[in-house]
This record gives structure tokens, sequence and C-alpha cells, in this order.
């Protein structure tokens, strides 16, 4: 009997490792979903924005691409942002998506898709496949695409009633996904670091995408260089404890280029050039300075602002560069002023908070966070040294890190994941607690609640808009309610000393749960920068 197209775009995801499908369906999904075979896993969440996050976080723990069905032209409309994330964060997603019927489709009909129109600035490639028969090709070329470094989705439409159809059988391929870097160009960026006096590094997200951890800090012990986290990192990928680890660098230009200033050779490994959020116009490095850029990234090469741009595998490129510089004599250890231990207050400081969860926490803790204003207190008081501990909105776009959290625990089954997020940021996707519950994933979900934006009242000091703005407060919000109301353990915690026990408590659940607790209002600074940076003026 001929196979369908349905059957064989099983066997291509079960051939491609991916039998877990995350989405939310409609009639335009039901013809695929049906009879699903019994070795592969539905993973419903209840928005699409979720679906898509939690695949995301699937597939970044897992260092694998993630399948994900969501409904028809929703998919853009609801799904966009996470669609985004995944753009940004390089997360290999085969997102699949149903159409109409190709028969009416002319006409259009209710629940008609331009999915594919829509969403092509964020994917490497979007298609409706021209046959049925083309279905399960087009996703097994959406698989390879999206694993290619760097990672990222891939969208694929397909009219509902393809599945039915008769289709051959796909042979299985190999395609390799990572590119060498061209080492004449790291010949140059190694006869520069040669006679560097004072090197430095920054670290960026893409160490981890490329599994180059370990060499890179074999590179920044060989050469005894300062190593910065980049502005905004959606990853921590230097031990936070190692002593040449320098902090973090400021999203703004001038700041950053200062805090640079003191290097001659600035080496950043796996990050644009830079990431930055406030215009704070200047060079993006001090003049003088030779800055080379090794990313995997083409179009971050291609955007840098200053500098040399090498692409490729950040790993091979970093033990190219160790092969051939010499080993630089141990020097004095980097000083760090030692922040301040923070005390118990009414209502407590984040400060408090990330201490406190800080000596409690399991040294293989994952964190997965969104906390716009407290991210300079999470910053300094959470110490993280493993590979894939830290995780962070990339885009700025908020509703990443509760969908994030469930995806990356599901990856994670012996690493416990925490999610510390803010009141308002929450709820952009809070419906994938349900997804949380019913998976039984343990997360526990730290909600922040200073009971405003925080953030954008920071960020209107700082930016001298002034404090005469609506929409900045948002009372009245019970989150362990919500919380409860999906089927997961939640409490509050209002009182400073009922912290500890209350993150101990959650420590001990076998299922997700979420602690709301009550803070100060935070937003003192803005991304850690305050009007010492010469702030543009809005005001
Ligand atoms: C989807 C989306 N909508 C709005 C914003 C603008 N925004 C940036 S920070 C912020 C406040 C977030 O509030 P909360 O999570 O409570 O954190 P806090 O600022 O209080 O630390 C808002 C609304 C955004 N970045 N993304």
């Amino acid at each position: 009997m001929a196979s369908t197209v349905r059957e064989v775009t099983y066997d291509v995801l079960r051939d491609l490792g991916m039998t877990t499908i995350f989405g939310n369906p409609g009639s335009s999904e039901l013809p695929f979903l049906k009879d699903m075979p019994p070795d592969f896993r539905y993973v419903l969440a209840l928005h699409e924005r979720s679906a898509a996050g939690i695949a995301l976080g699937f597939a970044i723990a897992k260092k694998s691409a993630a399948f994900v069905n969501l409904h028809s032209i929703a998919s853009v409309g609801n799904g966009l942002s996470a669609i985004i994330d995944a753009h940004y964060c390089h997360a290999p997603l085969v997102i699949t998506t149903g159409q109409q019927d190709r028969r009416q489709i002319l006409a259009e009909p209710f629940l008609v898709s331009r999915a594919v129109e829509v969403v092509r600035p964020y994917v490497k490639w979007a298609c409706e496949p021209l046959r049925a028969e083309d279905v399960p090709a087009a996703i097994a070329r959406g698989y390879f695409l999206a694993t290619q470094s760097p990672q990222g989705p891939v969208f694929i439409s397909i009219p509902m009633d393809d599945w039915n159809r008769p289709c051959d059988p796909l042979a299985a391929r190999k395609v390799s996904h990572t590119g060498a870097p061209d080492s004449t160009a790291l010949m140059e960026a190694a006869r520069a670091l040669e006679v560097a006096a004072n090197p430095a590094i920054v670290a960026g997200a893409q160490i981890e995408e490329d599994s180059a951890w370990h060499e890179v800090i074999a590179l920044a012990e060989h050469l005894r260089a300062r190593v910065y986290e980049e502005p905004l990192p959606a990853r921590w990928t230097f031990p936070r404890s190692h002593p040449l680890f320098s902090g973090g660098l400021l999203p703004a230009q001038a700041p950053l280029a200062a805090q640079l200033a003191q290097h001659d050779v600035v080496l950043v490994l796996g990050a644009p050039v830079f990431l930055y959020y406030a215009y704070v116009p200047g060079a993006a490095i001090r003049e003088g300075t030779k800055l080379f850029q090794i990313t995997n990234s083409p179009s971050d090469a291609a955007s840098a602002l200053a500098g040399t741009s090498i692409v490729g595998n950040i790993a091979a490129a970093a033990q190219f560069l160790r092969d051939r510089l010499q080993k630089r004599e141990p020097q004095r250890a980097i000083k760090r002023d030692a922040s301040v231990e923070p005390q118990p207050s009414h209502p407590m400081t984040t400060a408090y908070l990330f201490s406190t969860l800080n000596k409690l926490l399991p040294a293989d803790a994952i964190i997965a966070e969104e906390c716009p204003s407290s991210k300079g207190d999470l910053d300094r008081y959470l110490q993280r040294d493993e590979p894939g501990s830290f995780y962070s909105v990339r885009s700025g776009i908020l509703g990443f890190a509760v969908p994030l959290a469930v995806g990356l625990q599901m990856a994670n089954p012996t690493r416990r994941v925490i999610a510390p997020i803010g009141d308002g940021s929450a709820q952009y996707s809070i419906q994938a607690l349900w997804t949380a519950v019913q998976q039984q994933v343990p997360v526990i979900f730290i909600l922040i609640r200073n009971g405003d934006y925080s953030a954008l009242r920071g960020f209107s000091n700082f930016t001298s808009v002034g404090s005469n703005v609506p929409g900045i407060e948002i009372p009245g919000i019970d989150a362990v309610k919500i919380a409860q109301g999906y089927g997961m353990a939640a409490w509050e915690v209002d009182k400073a000393e009922e912290l500890a026990p209350a993150i101990k408590r959650a420590l001990l659940e076998k299922g997700p749960c979420l602690i709301s607790v009550n803070v100060q209002p935070g937003g003192q600074t803005c991304m850690g920068m305050d009007q010492s940076v010469n702030p543009p003026n809005y005001g």
C-alpha cells in the first residue's frame, strides 16, 4: 500500500529525532495529528507563544532541534514573539502550521493563513510546499537548515488536505552543521594577541551554542586575559567564581568602550559587537585598541561596529589560538569589589532575595531569568559556574521565561530550574504554568512582586522622561491564586524571615511551584547604568 504524506512525515520526524510535538491545535492541524504514533508525545500549551517558547527552552537545553505545530495564521499572530526569540537565541525550531484546504485558498476562507509572508524576517527559511508530496522533504530541509550554525527557526505552512495524499518514502540523510573559521584570519588575531600587553576576552552566548566553554576557559588561562560577559547576556558562558572573571559590560556605546579602555587587544567570542540598549554615542572601542570578533553568525560579523570579524565555530577558533600562542606567566589575581551582604528589610530588597537564593540553590541549578529591574542584583548575588546554568531574554520581548523554564526543565530532568520573573513579565505567557503542571516538571517560579513596571520607571528617570507617565503601576494581581487556578502549588512570602524556609520547601516539591515574593520597587539603575554615563535626554 502506498504511504501517505502523514505517514512519511512521522517517519522523517522519527529519523531526525523529533518525536516530541510542542503545539496548540486547531481544525487545520487535526488531519496531521490524528492517529499520532505511540512513540510520539504531544506537549500541549494553551497559547502559541507558550508552545513555541517551551520548545525553545527544550531545544537550546538539548542542543537539538525541536518540532512545533501551531495553528494556522494564529501561529504568527500569537506565536511570533517566541519565533523572534528563537531567531535571536539561535534556537533550532522546526515550526509547522496548518493552512486551509488548497482547493479553496484562493477564495480567502475562514482561517486562511499568510503566515509564510509574515514570519519571513525572523526565520532561516519559510515555505509552503507547492505540492503535497513535498511536505516531508520540506520538513527535512527545514531541519537541516535549522540545525546549521548559527542555528535558528524555520517555518513550514502545510495545507490541511495534504496529509492523506500519496507520498514516496524519503531516504534519511546526514548534513554537517558547523563551519571551521578561516585560519589566515585567525593568524592575524594570534599575532595581535602574541604582542598584547593587556588582552581581554568578551564571552558571549554563542560559546555555549558551540560547546566551547572549556576551550574558552583554557584560552583565557593561557593568555591570562580578563574575561567580561557580553552586555545583556542571554547566557552566562564563563564561570562566575573564576579569578579571571571581571563582570559584565554595560549595554551602551560610550560606557562599554570605557570599561574596555585599559585593554590593547579585545577578543569578542560568540557575541555581537555589541548589544546596546540606551543610545549613548561614542566609539564602539577606544581608539588604538585592536578588536577581533569570532562569531558563528555571519550577520553579527557583518553588523559589527568595529574591528575584524571572523566567522566560524568558537571552540575550534579558541583551540586554534591557544595552540599558536605562548602561555603567559600568571599575574596578580584580579581584585573584585566584595559585594556587601544584603540585610533583611520589609519589604525585602531583591539583593536580599538573590543572595538568600544563592545560598540555598544546588550548585547545578539552572536559572531562567526575566526580572528587568532586578537584573543587576541577580547578576551581583547569584553565582553559577557550570555550563547551561543561565538563560535570559535576548530580544527584549517580555513573556520569555515562563515557557522557557518549562522547556529547560523538560530537557534537564536531573537539574532544578529556578525562574525569577517579574510580576509584570510573568503575565505575558502565564498559561505556560498549566503545561508545567500537566508535564509535572518541577520548576520553581519565583515571582518578584513589586507591583509595577519598575524597569520603565528606571528608564524614565535615566533618560529624563520624568515620572508623569501612565501605565506603570500593576496593582491587584494575585499570582498565587492564578498559579493555584492552573493546579500549581503556590504561596506568598512577605517577610524576609519567611524567604529561606519557603525556598527550602520549594526544593522539596516533586512538581512545579510558585513563590510570590513581595519586594521593594526597583529601577534605581537602568540595566546597571545611572546618570553618570551621560544618557540620552528624552524629557
Ligand atoms: C511584550 C513586551 N511588552 C512591553 C515591554 C516593555 N517593558 C519592558 S520592562 C517592562 C516592565 C516589566 O515589569 P516586571 O516584570 O514587573 O519587572 P520590573 O520592571 O518591575 O522589574 C515592560 C512593560 C516589553 N519589553 N515587552
